[in-house]
């Protein structure tokens, strides 16, 4: 048996094939090679960067080094970790970390989005989809900026999404702030209310509104038409409007667009693409002979383009 405390330090080859025929002994029959860190390595046929067990032929709490058998050091990448050899710390190739393997030797790892690829660390692109990002150029994750794509006149990129200048209703995004346009009464067929001054102010804006309605005496139930149009270029807003009885026993008749059933009530939807004209009439009927009830409308965001407002008309018949 050769003894690696009487190897000459100074020979690295002599070190090689001491461990060579060392590690030839109880390995798989390959042959061992040492690295600058001072890590042995079995050469063999059946995996190359294997690294091989330090630790055979010295003492307890002891590792071969090129040197001969050396105390364990603290396991710190700091220092080559527990079966290093060298002073040097561990290295990590670009985008690594310097971290010591559960066999204590130096290896590294990869922050995301790098990831390991052999004894490097390859970056995966992120895409704007990845980013949720619908403008700007900001960076892949790898450095290298995407185009996102540009925001309609008026409006600016923030944070990956166009925004326009809110309107003065928002925030008015959930049924609970909806904004109150008015009341209307059936036997006065009204009045019309028509509203020219709210928008669409980013990709995920939706606008709530409500209009109190009352069963006027002219014998008939309120039938309420609501439509959305004069949206801006490029953009594509959708339109549902439901409402809910005061007395209960929703029971509504969907006259113009689909109907629409949700947690705030029944009523009808109208989703035709880009800017067409979006229009629902509600013919209602509740469990009283007062039909006297809540109008609903919420007007999302499908298509963002440029800056504007759209205009809403509410008809009571
Ligand atoms: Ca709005
Ligand atoms: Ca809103
Ligand atoms: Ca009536
Ligand atoms: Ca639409």
């Amino acid at each position: 048996m050769l003894s690696l405390s009487r190897a000459p330090a100074a020979s690295a080859l002599v070190v090689v094939l001491a461990l060579g025929a060392l590690v030839g002994a109880c390995a798989s029959g390959g042959t061992a090679t040492i690295d600058a860190g001072g890590r042995a390595y079995d050469a063999g046929p059946g995996d190359a960067s294997r690294p091989v067990d330090m630790r055979v032929g010295c003492a307890s709490g002891q590792h071969v080094c090129p040197s001969g058998c050396t105390a364990d050091r603290t396991d710190d990448p700091a220092n080559g970790c527990r079966l290093g050899c060298g002073s040097a710390p561990c290295t990590a190739p670009a985008g690594g970390t310097a971290i010591c393997s559960a066999g204590g030797m130096c290896d590294f790892e990869c922050a995301p989005p790098f990831v390991r690829e052999g004894e490097g660390c390859a970056c995966t692109p992120r895409t704007c989809d990845d980013l949720v990002a619908m403008c700007g150029t900001p960076d892949d994750g790898c450095g290298t900026p995407l185009a996102c794509g540009d925001c309609g006149s008026g409006s600016a990129c923030t944070s990956g999404r166009c925004v326009c200048a809110p309107d003065p209703g928002e925030p008015n995004d959930t049924e609970s702030a909806a904004i109150r346009l008015g009341a209307t009464n059936d036997a006065d067929n009204g009045p019309t209310l028509t509203e020219t001054i709210y928008n669409s102010d980013d990709a995920l804006d939706l606008d709530y509104f409500f209009v109190d309605v009352t069963d006027g005496t002219d014998g008939g139930n309120p039938v309420l038409t609501v439509t959305l149009d004069g949206m801006p270029a490029g953009s594509n807003l959708d339109l549902v409007a439901w409402y809910r009885c005061t007395a209960g026993g929703d029971a509504h008749t969907c006259t113009i667009g689909s109907n629409y059933s949700g947690a705030g009530g029944t009523g009808c939807s109208s989703v035709n693409p880009g800017t067409s004209t979006e229009t629902v009439a509600i013919d209602t009927e509740c469990s009283t002979t007062d039909d006297s009830g809540r109008l609903v409308v919420r007007v999302a965001t499908s298509g963002f383009g440029m800056c504007g407002n759209y205009r809403l008309v509410i008809e009571t018949r």
